[in-house]
């Protein structure tokens, strides 16, 4: 007998199947034993009879995630006993047993609410939970819409290295490799400038790949590895066309999970996103400066960058005003921005780049990029950085590049902030932070 999905059961009541799953729960009721089910289709109640002594043997030994094939009836229930669930109108009668892996007790019940720690702590057991399961579900459904909606518009798939010999983004954190002989290299913080140079050779990238921020940040925001959704496109006026791309893409990604995963969403009650009639609203860093101290009464107007408080608060100003979940900060100082970044030459000083905040957090950074190659060997002198160092990458711009842009977006941040869970570290399947590669390492500082 071949095996049939737990949600293919339908289409066979009244007949023998066989069914391969883990053990989601058992209940001996003495005389019976009940079974949940679950496969990576769904799951169904069996019922383990007494008379059927073998399988009611091995029914009785069986714990929790221990994995079984079962032979079973396929049987309707009374219109009485029908519930409203999945597979709520069938029950299988099992016939016939085999443990496939019989499971230790499990440490806690499995749908105890669990402290991060005791969570992170067992993942390869509590990632199989409903609630867990369904996070990383979301998060495969956002991968692959970033890739359609980049798809539709044309854009080429491409894998950065992970391995590279300095950091683009200056400031952030690196983290030093031991390469070889006394040599020394970095893991990568951005596949910000691979990206530029393949806008050289497609036009229009993007990239979905692993990068590391030694940044010693204990946050409910920060990873020291996170997934990079990551795009550069060519022959653009401004900021503003990237911004645009990048609405595009987001409103394309929400679609497509809110729709996926209705139940999902349904059953974790989790609040509709908000995505306005127009487009998202945007305001330059002063402009959002002074609104919070208009209505807060806080003067960070002198600062070059926003508060997490001040991400929070303008995030609820563009749901309150504007019916949107998502808000653009624009214009950031040349000062906090790295050196690859364009000046605008209507506001000297500040930079065609911008935030995208998204229920009180940023989610992504982008602009627009210094194209001119004298003008980029100049800001990487002005960064006190060694032209030397990034000769590789000044190619791209010797050899011609057009006017371009892009983004980065943190897909974890992303993930959490559309499941409303308020650790990033839950929205990560194996987080790695400043005291945890999978379990609790020694640091010595
Ligand atoms: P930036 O450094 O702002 O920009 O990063 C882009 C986005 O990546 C996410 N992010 C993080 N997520 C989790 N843990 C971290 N430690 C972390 N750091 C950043 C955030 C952030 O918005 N090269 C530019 C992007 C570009 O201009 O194209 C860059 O990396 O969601």
């Amino acid at each position: 007998m071949s095996r049939i999905l737990i949600k293919d059961l339908k289409n066979h009541i009244g007949q023998e199947v066989k069914v391969k799953a883990w053990v989601d729960a058992v209940r001996d009721h003495g005389k019976l034993v009940f079974l949940v089910l679950r496969d990576r289709s769904g799951s169904a109640q069996v019922v383990v009879k007494s008379e059927n002594e073998k399988v009611f043997a091995q029914a009785q030994t069986l714990k929790e995630e221990s994995v079984i094939e079962l032979d079973a009836l396929v049987k309707e229930r009374p219109d009485k006993m029908k519930k409203n669930e999945i597979n709520g109108e069938l029950e299988l009668e099992a016939q016939g047993m085999q443990i496939l892996s019989l499971a230790d007790v499990l440490p806690f019940e499995k749908d105890a609410d669990l402290n991060i720690e005791t969570h992170l702590d067992h993942l390869p057991l509590t990632l199989r939970k409903n609630t867990v399961r369904n996070i990383f579900e979301v998060q495969a459904t956002i991968i692959s819409a970033f890739r359609e909606a980049l798809k539709n518009e044309d854009f080429i798939e491409f894998q950065a290295p992970a391995i590279v010999g300095g950091d683009a983004e200056g400031g952030a954190g690196v983290f030093e490799l031991g390469y070889f002989k006394d040599n020394k290299a970095y893991l990568a913080t951005s596949p910000q400038l691979y990206k530029q140079v393949m806008v050289g050779v497609f036009e229009r990238v993007y990239a979905t790949g692993k990068v590391f921020r030694a940044e010693k940040h204990a946050t409910t925001r920060h990873l020291a590895e996170y997934t990079s959704l990551d795009f550069e496109m060519g022959f653009i006026k401004d900021h503003r066309d990237i911004m645009d791309m990048l609405e595009k893409v987001t409103r394309y990604i929400i679609k497509s999970v809110t729709q996926k995963h209705t139940n999902i969403f349904d059953e974790n009650k989790i609040d509709d996103i908000l995505l306005p009639e127009e487009k998202y609203p945007v305001m330059t860093l002063k402009e959002a400066q002074e609104l919070i101290y208009k209505e807060t009464g806080r003067d960070n107007r002198s600062e070059p960058d926003l508060e997490p408080e001040d991400e929070r608060f303008l995030c609820s100003w563009a749901k309150e005003n504007k019916n949107s979940d998502f808000i653009f900060i624009t214009h950031y100082p040349v000062s906090k921005r790295p050196f690859y970044t364009y000046e605008d030459e209507n506001m000297p000083g500040y930079t065609k780049s911008f935030d995208l905040l998204f229920r009180g957090v940023e989610i992504s950074t982008g602009g627009q990029r210094i194209h001119d190659y004298k003008m980029l060997l100049k800001n990487i002198e002005k960064w006190n950085l060694s032209p030397k160092d990034f000769e590789f990458y000044l190619q791209a711009f010797k050899f011609g590049i057009p006017p371009h842009g892009g983004i980065g977006m943190g897909l974890e941040r992303l993930t959490a902030k559309i499941m409303q869970i308020k650790n990033v570290k839950e929205a990560t399947l194996f987080p790695r932070d400043m005291t945890r590669i999978d379990k609790f390492i020694n640091t010595k500082e």
